[in-house]
Order: C-alpha cells, then structure tokens, then sequence
C-alpha cells in the first residue's frame, strides 16, 4: 500500500493509443508546399467570360477560437517568416475581429499574390457576436470589404457596404469552421445552433465545407509535447469525434491543427499540419468554382 504521495500502484491509462486512428498521410513538407505554391490562377470550366478565378475561402467560428492566428499562420509559412496580419488577440473575451476583410498572400516580390484569398469573420457568441444572417450574405457575396458588423442587426439592403451584384468572385467558395480542441465540448448550445443554421446555409449554397480543430497543444498533453502524436491521441480524437457529431461534418472533412502563436521559430510538424487543410481548401473551391455557372 503506498502512502498519500506515493506512487499510484497503477499506471494511469496512457493518452495514446498504440496505433494512428486516422491513416498518416504519405507526403512531406516539401511536397504540401510545393502544391501550394504551385497552384496557379484558372480558368473554372464553366466560363465563357474566359477570366482567371481565384478561391474565397471564409473562416467562421465562435470568438477567440484561432481564426485570424489561422490566417496568420498560412501567411508566415508561405513569406517563410513569422507575420501578423490579421492581428490575433491574447486576450480572448469578447470578439477581436469586428471587420469583413479579405486577406491576399503575397507571392513574389513583383506584386503576385496567391490565388486563394481569407476572408476573416466576427466570431459567434451567444447574445454578441456576428449575426448568423450578415455570415449568409457574406458567402453570397452581399458584403463588402471593410464592413463593420454590427452584433444587433444585419447588413441591409440600402448600406453603401451592400454589394447589390456579387460576381462568382465576390463570392464565398468554402466554408471553414474554426473550433479550439481544448473547449469544443464547453460550447454553448446557441452559438452551435449558429454554427448548424450556416452549415444549413452553405449546404443550400452548395458551398464545400470542412473545419478545423485548432488548439490542439491545449487539448492533449502529449501533442504539446510532440506534435506528431496528433493522430494517436484519444484526446484529439474524441473532440473530433464530437465536432463531426454536433455540427454533422464528416470526420475526413476536420483537419487538426496547431496555428503559430507563441513560437519564434518555424516548426515543420506545425506547417505540415497547417498546408494539408490548406491543401484541402484548395481543392474544394476549385472543384465549387469549376462547377459553378458564371454569370
Ligand atoms: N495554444 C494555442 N493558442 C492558439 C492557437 N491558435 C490561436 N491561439 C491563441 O488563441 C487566441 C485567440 O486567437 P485568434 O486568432 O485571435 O482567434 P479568433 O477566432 O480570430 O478570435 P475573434 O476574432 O475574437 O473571433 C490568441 O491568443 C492566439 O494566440 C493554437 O493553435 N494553439
Ligand atoms: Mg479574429
């Protein structure tokens, strides 16, 4: 029998199982990279004005969930060094990003940028927050860069923020919902109901969606400790297990990530981490755009 401080006599259950739950994809670093930074401006099949097209990816998500640090992350990994654009906040609390804003990539140091854009959001909450409705308009195209959002009503038809004739370009092409592993089972059940009634709405759209699990150094010790420990933690499981549940997102469709936010040097698992839900992104919309009818 071993004393109050003693070493409990059984081991506590390990957090890991002994084999990845989710088949670890093949490819490296190099190669995720190298998709990304090749991935050029097309022309979707479907268009007869012949224009080169670019894919709107928009991130939605309760407040302070790693939306902006997700942005930033992309940023620093494709400039190879630590930027911060779309300015995370440290603080949590209420919503940090009031703003519609559309974030470009620079590419080359001739002024190119990549062809995919962010369009970062205000978070969800539960009586504040973005209303469920200006995220609607904001995937149809309505709302213009640089909109204030305003928690108690929605943008209306008559704001000069108002875009009346949205072009296949101004509209959204996938749908990213953002949510931190170490709090997605403390969700309230308001702001998951926004999270469905977008869902809803982009399904409608026919508009790709997919999430990603962020915070997952938060949510599971050993993937703080080691990031390659993702796919084997039952922790990261079950929250992901759990997302897919509440918001009806298939599993293959949520990618696990830890965004930059702490670190001052770069961290391959992390950016390997980062450019497979990029990747994904990546596909959707051009797979969305390819099918859609331009006007
Ligand atoms: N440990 C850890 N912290 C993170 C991660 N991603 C973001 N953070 C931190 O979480 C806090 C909130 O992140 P933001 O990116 O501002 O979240 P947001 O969703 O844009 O928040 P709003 O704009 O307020 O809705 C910041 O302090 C980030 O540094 C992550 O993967 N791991
Ligand atoms: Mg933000």
């Amino acid at each position: 029998m071993g004393g109050y401080f003693s070493k409990p006599e059984v081991e506590p259950p390990s957090l890991l199982l002994n084999k990845e739950w989710r088949a670890v994809p093949q490819g490296n670093k190099a190669e995720y990279l190298q998709f990304v930074r090749g991935f050029e401006p097309f022309k979707p099949r479907n268009d007869e004005r012949n224009e080169d097209q670019c894919i709107r990816i928009l991130l939605h998500g309760p407040i302070g969930h790693g939306k902006s640090s997700f942005i930033n992350t992309v940023d620093s990994i494709l400039q190879g060094e630590m930027t911060g654009r779309a300015l995370a906040d440290a603080c949590g609390g209420k919503t940090f990003t009031k703003k519609y804003k559309t974030y470009k990539i620079k590419k080359g140091e001739d002024g190119t940028f990549y062809p995919f854009v962010f369009n970062d959001i205000m978070g969800l909450e539960k009586d504040q927050g973005v209303c469920e409705e200006d995220i609607k308009l904001a995937m149809m195209g309505h709302v213009k860069d640089g909109y204030t959002f305003n928690p108690h009503s929605t943008l209306s038809k008559d704001d000069p923020y108002y875009n009346t004739n949205p072009s296949l370009s101004d509209k959204v092409h996938v749908l990213v919902c953002v949510v931190c592993a170490d709090t997605v089972h403390l969700l309230d059940d308001d702001v998951m109901k926004k999270m469905r009634k977008v869902r809803l709405d982009a399904r409608d759209m026919g508009i790709p969606q997919m999430a990603i699990l962020t915070k997952i150094d938060e949510a599971c010790p050993e993937v703080k400790a080691d990031l390659r420990n993702v796919y084997k933690s039952k922790y990261v499981k079950e929250k992901m297990e759990l997302l897919s549940e509440s918001l009806g997102i298939p599993l293959n469709c949520i990618f696990p990530v830890k965004n930059y936010h702490s670190e001052i040097a770069p961290n391959d698992d992390l950016e390997m981490l980062i450019l497979m839900a990029l990747k994904q992104m990546i596909n959707f919309g051009k797979n969305f755009v390819n099918d859609c009818k331009c006007t």
